[in-house]
């Protein structure tokens, strides 16, 4: 099934109708995406990172989960597909796809569905709207980067700090220094490096081609991306999409924070969805160069605006009496947009 999830797009597959072999499913997987090619001429991938992007699902045997989903993201132009990252936007398709698939049975005019993230061992709790029985793609929910309104999919996260780094703070500090740089190395759901937009010659207000566009600034970033690999625990992230790159300013638009967001070699045309929870929660962080310049209301429970080319991702982070963050959620729509046969 080709699915937009949040402002991703991507095809889902049931795990058994892949090649159970992994060389197999990849090569599988370049093809159906056309790459490695610039335009992906040659498969369905619309030429963005953001639209070349897959979904594993099975029903899970675990207890109280209902699916199990692995997120694959196919690089558009290099033969890579790689299983290091997660992907929070996909995700908002997943609960539609197993329901539809008849993996989830509907349970009334909402359903919850319960999915373990394989890249990070998570669960995620999404709520698709199921009036009769069956999956409704129709409703008023906006989210920013997506034209028009859908049907509502809230998801919760519990227990993502260090989903891929084995802490929130990999280094175990708020700020470190990279090519004399201030940077905060933070996973709360996502790896990310959080970084002033001036201290990379950016004022984090531009828009994404115009970023897109700038060599210089692009090539500093990596640098520091590639010294930062190691020092979160993710290794050698020459060939990884992650760490992301989170190019940090004042908020203008009542948010939090400012975002322009490298993922990692292109511009996010919004943010993705833990991304957003991880630099949202950077303003927390003392000494962060998010937290020099975000605006954060007191409490336990924060809704963080965070504020990208398109608009406004607001994320709900919940604190506990220690002042970790321990839940996030998000809302999210999804829709169905083809469901066939697809030729490698
Ligand atoms: O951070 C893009 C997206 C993502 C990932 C990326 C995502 C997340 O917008 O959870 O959703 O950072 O590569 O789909």
């Amino acid at each position: 099934m080709w699915m937009r999830g949040g402002s991703s797009k991507g095809g889902y597959f049931l795990k058994d109708e892949l090649p159970a072999d992994t060389a197999a499913r990849d090569a599988f997987l370049l093809r159906v995406m056309g790459s490695p090619d610039p335009r992906q001429i040659d498969g369905i991938g619309g030429a963005d990172p953001l639209t070349s992007k897959v979904a594993v699902v099975s029903k899970s045997t675990r207890d109280g989960v209902d699916v199990d989903y692995l997120f694959l993201q196919v690089f558009v132009d290099q033969a890579i597909v790689t299983d290091a990252q997660n992907c929070g936007n996909i995700l908002a398709g997943i609960g539609p796809f197993a329901i539809e698939r008849g993996l989830v049975a509907a349970t009334g005019d909402e359903t919850r569905v319960a999915i373990f993230m394989e890249n990070t061992g998570q669960v995620a709790v999404a709520t698709v709207q199921t009036p009769g029985g069956k999956v409704s793609y129709a409703g008023d929910a906006a989210i920013s980067g997506v034209p028009g309104t859908a049907a509502p999919i809230p998801l919760a996260f519990r227990d993502t700090a260090g989903s891929s780094c084995g802490a929130l703070l990999p280094t175990g500090n708020g700020v470190d220094e990279i090519d004399g740089i201030a940077v905060t190395m933070i996973d709360n759901g996502m790896p990310c490096v959080v970084i002033a937009a001036g201290d990379v010659g950016i004022t984090g207000y531009e828009d994404r081609d115009t970023l897109d566009a700038n060599d210089a600034m692009k090539a500093k970033v990596e640098a520091v991306r590639l010294k930062a690999g190691p020092l979160m625990n993710l290794g050698d992230v020459t060939d990884k999409s992650v760490p992301k790159m989170m190019l940090v300013a004042a908020p203008r638009e009542g948010g939090a924070i400012a975002v322009r967001s490298l993922i990692p070699h292109r511009v996010h045309a919004s943010i993705g969805v833990l991304g957003a929870v991880s630099v949202a929660t950077a303003c927390l962080i003392e000494g962060s160069p998010a937290a020099a310049v975000g605006v954060v209301q007191d409490g336990r429970q924060l809704t963080l605006g965070v504020e990208h080319p398109t608009g406004v991702t607001e994320c709900v982070v919940t604190l506990d009496d220690k002042g970790a963050p321990v839940e996030a959620g998000m809302l999210r729509t999804a829709r169905k947009l083809m469901d066939g046969k697809v030729f490698a």
